[in-house]
């Protein structure tokens, strides 16, 4: 196999077992388990698993037993998110290279002031907008692009498209040459969004790509191609592929490179900070310097009130609110932001929201609820799918109700799942299962199947995942 794709492999194996031991692997054993490296063979059936481990020799033996346990489970994560045809037989070895020479106590009382020990949230509160800092790689080939396409995930939200507007203005007055390259139909709060009526259209990305011959791809809000619906197979064509994203690592295939911060509320906040670090300009590039302007405060203004919901959902932390600050004081019009892109409906979406309120299918005594969009719907209103864009936050305000699933009939026996939960809980891993992805509050993912049976089937996997 060709040693660049093997390494790819190694870092993503790594990248996706890291992330199972951190967020899956329930086994108290496997401890402070590290994985250090991971070493493909010759024809990827083997991969040795490089890991140490802080505590001593017992410690290490139990770290070592838990490994073991998890192995069946973590191949087939492997498989699934990696889109494996079979995982390699993982073979787990010990290597002291990294715990050597370190001594354990000083090493746990440095963990102790780092804040090591607190939990995931009180991490994620303590931390300023500036704790927040893209990876040098990133920065750099932004830096060396000359011709960029900024291409958000399929159904844009918000969020998408305001980092997708912001950070190409940003590269333009680098001198950059950007085109955003979106999808048809999009929702009506996006027409008010500074630069939105120079975003091109799927169906004219194939052939502005040959003419164009554009040399850097930027996914924002996602991390992967086969979020990209229409677009995927042109965008295949680029070699140089970056993202910026907040999702949970999911999907078929390995995330590209760039920078992936689930501790982020949103795509646009990682997208202010990447601004921040190319703005002074020079560079090896001899790069304009950035002007962080009211147009592209007001797009990154639009992804922060989207993915958190105006400030109402659980992500929203102190730092939230000092990018909020920081934008409201530049002079963004917060008002006018939030009235454009979160609080707006054409007459036939509010048609077609009547429909919609009527298949609301409540299961195990209305904790579980399910909604659907159908074509005819669509058909029968004038509306466009891009009108349902927030009728998920009715559902999700009704009382009683934890669990929600929103179907939307993409065509003929295909549904796209919206999936959320509100308070405690996790939708992250259903979605998963059907090969999508998202956030462990908001999720997605594709469903193949009759209407009445989909439904059936979500009603009982949420209804088993009720405490
Ligand atoms: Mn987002």
């Amino acid at each position: 196999m060709d040693p660049f794709r093997t390494n790819k492999k190694n870092q993503a194996i790594l990248e996706v077992l890291s992330r199972l031991l951190q967020v899956s692997v329930k086994d108290p054993r496997v401890g402070f388990v590290t994985i250090n490296s991971v070493k493909l063979n010759r024809d990827h059936s083997v991969a040795q698993i490089f890991w140490s481990t802080l505590g001593d020799d017992d410690d290490r033996k139990n770290s070592f037993a838990g490994l073991k346990k998890a192995r069946g489970y973590m191949m087939s994560k492997l498989t699934r998110t990696l889109g494996l045809r079979a995982a390699p037989d993982l073979r787990f070895v010990y290597d002291d290279s990294v715990a050597k020479g370190l001594e354990l106590d000083s090493v746990l009382d440095d963990l102790a002031e780092q804040g090591e020990f607190k939990t995931e949230e009180e991490k994620k509160r303590e931390m300023e907008l500036d704790d927040l800092q893209p990876p040098h790689e990133l920065v750099q080939a932004l830096r060396q692009s000359v011709k960029v396409w900024i291409v958000p995930h399929f159904n844009p939200d918000p969020d998408a498209m305001g980092s997708a507007l912001a950070l190409s203005e940003a590269l333009e007055q680098m001198g950059r040459d950007v085109t955003v390259v979106s999808y048809v139909d999009p929702p009506v709060g996006f027409r008010d969004l500074p630069g939105f009526d120079q975003v091109v259209t799927n169906d004219e990305a194939e052939e502005l790509y040959s003419t164009d011959k554009p040399d850097t791809l930027i996914l924002v809000d996602c991390h992967n191609l086969d979020r990209c619906g229409p677009l995927e197979e042109t965008l295949e064509r680029f070699e140089n592929r970056w993202c910026v994203d907040h999702h949970l690592i999911s999907g078929r295939k390995a995330p590209e490179s760039g920078w992936i911060e689930p501790k982020s509320c949103s795509t646009c906040t990682l997208v202010h900070q990447v601004i921040d670090s190319l703005a002074p300009g020079g560079g090896d590039y001899d790069d304009e310097p950035i002007e962080f302007n009211l147009d592209m405060g007001t797009n990154i203004y639009a992804g922060l009130i989207s993915d958190t919901g105006s400030f109402r959902f659980s992500n929203t932390m102190p730092l939230t609110f000092e990018l909020a600050h920081l934008l409201s004081d530049m002079g963004v019009d917060t008002a006018a932001v939030s009235r454009q892109t979160m609080h707006r409906y054409r007459r036939e979406g509010v048609a077609l929201l009547q429909k919609v309120l009527e298949t609301f299918e409540y299961h195990n005594d209305g904790q579980v609820l399910i909604l659907r969009a159908t074509q005819a719907m669509l058909e029968e209103t004038g509306g466009i799918m891009a009108d349902t864009e927030s009728f998920v936050n009715i559902a999700t305000a009704v009382d009683g109700v934890k669990y929600i699933a929103f179907m939307k009939e993409r065509s003929d026996q295909e549904w796209r799942v919206s999936l959320r939960v509100r308070g405690d809980g996790d939708v992250q891993t259903l979605a998963a299962q059907y090969g999508g992805g998202g956030h462990k509050q908001a999720a997605g993912c594709t469903i193949n199947g009759e209407g009445d049976e989909v439904a059936a089937e979500l009603a009982a996997e949420l209804g088993m995942a009720l405490p």
